[in-house]
C-alpha cells in the first residue's frame, strides 16, 4: 500500500544525504580544487529545508516502470540543483531581493552577491555533470536524453525564459494567457522535466511519455495555482482582510484575474485533469497521484 508521507520523507532524506556528499571539495571535480567559500555557499543554498518535490517526481515517474528509488536519485539531484540555483539567483537584489529563504539568510546575505551568483552557476553546472556520469545511467544514449531534457526545462525556452517574461511583464502587464505561459515556463518547465526525466530513466515509450507529460503540465499548473492562492490568502490573513491582492510582492498571478473562488475552481479542475491522465498506469502511479493532490493541498 502506497504511503505518501513515507515516500516524501524518504526522498528528502536521500536527497539531503546525497547533496551533502556531492557538494564537497573532494567530490566536485575539475582541473583545480574547488574553493571552500564557493562550496560552502553551494551547500548553504541547497542543504536544509527544501521539500525536494522535483526529485520526488523523478522517482515516482521512474517507479511506474519498476525503477528502484536509488537508481532515480542522481537525476533527481540534478533537477534539485537546478531548482536550488534558481532560488539563489531569484533571491538576489537584481531579482526579488529577498533576505530569507527556507527560514535562513539567503546566500547573498550569508556570503555576498558575487559568491551567490557563482554558487548558483556552480550548482547549475554540476547538475549536468551528474547526468553525464555513467553512475546516473549505464546507457550513454539515455544520458544524452536526460541532459537535453534538463537543458530544455531550465533554459531560455523553460525556467529562465519564464523568469524573463515575468520581469518584462512587470512593466508591460500580462494578459491571463500570458500569465499562464509565463508560469508554465518559470515553474512548470522544471516540474515537467522532473517527470520526464523519471520516464526516460524508465525507458518509457512515446505514448507513455506523452501521457506523463500531460500529467506533468497539469501538475505544474496545480502547483502554481496553489502557490498563487496561498500568497493571496496568507497576505490577506496577515493584513486582516477577507480578500486581497498579492501586496507582499506585487506578483502577477491568475488569482488577480480569476478571483479567489475562480482560482480554486480552476485548481480542482486541474488536479482532476492530472489524475485522469494517469488512469492507464493503475496503482503504479499512486505516487504521482498523491503528489498532485499534495500540491493542491498546499493552499490550506
Ligand atoms: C533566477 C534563473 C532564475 C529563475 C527563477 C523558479 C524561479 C525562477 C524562481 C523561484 C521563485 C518562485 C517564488 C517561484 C515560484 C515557484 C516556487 C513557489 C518555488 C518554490 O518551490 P518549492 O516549494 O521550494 O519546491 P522548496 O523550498 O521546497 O525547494
Amino acid at each position: 500500500m502506497y504511503d505518501f508521507s513515507t515516500d516524501i520523507a524518504d526522498c528528502a532524506a536521500a536527497v539531503e544525504a546525497a547533496l551533502a556528499q556531492q557538494l564537497d571539495s573532494n567530490t566536485l571535480s575539475g582541473p583545480g580544487p574547488s574553493p571552500s567559500r564557493l562550496v560552502d555557499a553551494m551547500r548553504h543554498g541547497s542543504l536544509a529545508g527544501g521539500k525536494r518535490l522535483r526529485p520526488l517526481l523523478v522517482r515516482q515517474a521512474a517507479a511506474i516502470f519498476g525503477i528502484p528509488a536509488p537508481q532515480a536519485l542522481a537525476a533527481g539531484l540534478a533537477v534539485e540543483m537546478v531548482h536550488c540555483y534558481s532560488l539563489v539567483h531569484d533571491d538576489l537584489p537584481a531579482m526579488d531581493d529577498d533576505d530569507l529563504r527556507r527560514g535562513r539568510p539567503t546566500v547573498h546575505k550569508a556570503y555576498d552577491e558575487a559568491t551567490a551568483i557563482l554558487a548558483g552557476d556552480a550548482l547549475l553546472t554540476h547538475a549536468f555533470a551528474l547526468l553525464a556520469d555513467p553512475a546516473c545511467h549505464p546507457d550513454p544514449s539515455v544520458r544524452i536524453r536526460l541532459v537535453s531534457e534538463l537543458a530544455a526545462g531550465s533554459g531560455a525556452g523553460g525556467m529562465v525564459g519564464g523568469q524573463m517574461r515575468d520581469i518584462e511583464g512587470e512593466q508591460a502587464g500580462l494578459s491571463p494567457e500570458d500569465i499562464s505561459t509565463m508560469q508554465a515556463m518559470k515553474t512548470g518547465a522544471l516540474i515537467r522535466a522532473s517527470v520526464r526525466l523519471g520516464a526516460i530513466l524508465g525507458g518509457a515509450d512515446a505514448r507513455a511519455l506523452s501521457v506523463l507529460t500531460h500529467y506533468a503540465e497539469a501538475a505544474g499548473r496545480a502547483f502554481q495555482l496553489a502557490d498563487d492562492i496561498l500568497d493571496v490568502t496568507a497576505t490577506s490573513e496577515a493584513m486582516g482582510k477577507a480578500t486581497g491582492k498579492d501586496a507582499a510582492h506585487g506578483k502577477q498571478t491568475l488569482v488577480a484575474t480569476l478571483g479567489l473562488e475562480g482560482a480554486r475552481a480552476r485548481l480542482a479542475q486541474t488536479v482532476n485533469d492530472a489524475l485522469s491522465s494517469l488512469r492507464t498506469f493503475g496503482p503504479k502511479a499512486d505516487g504521482l497521484r498523491a503528489t498532485v493532490r499534495y500540491f493542491a493541498s498546499r493552499e490550506h
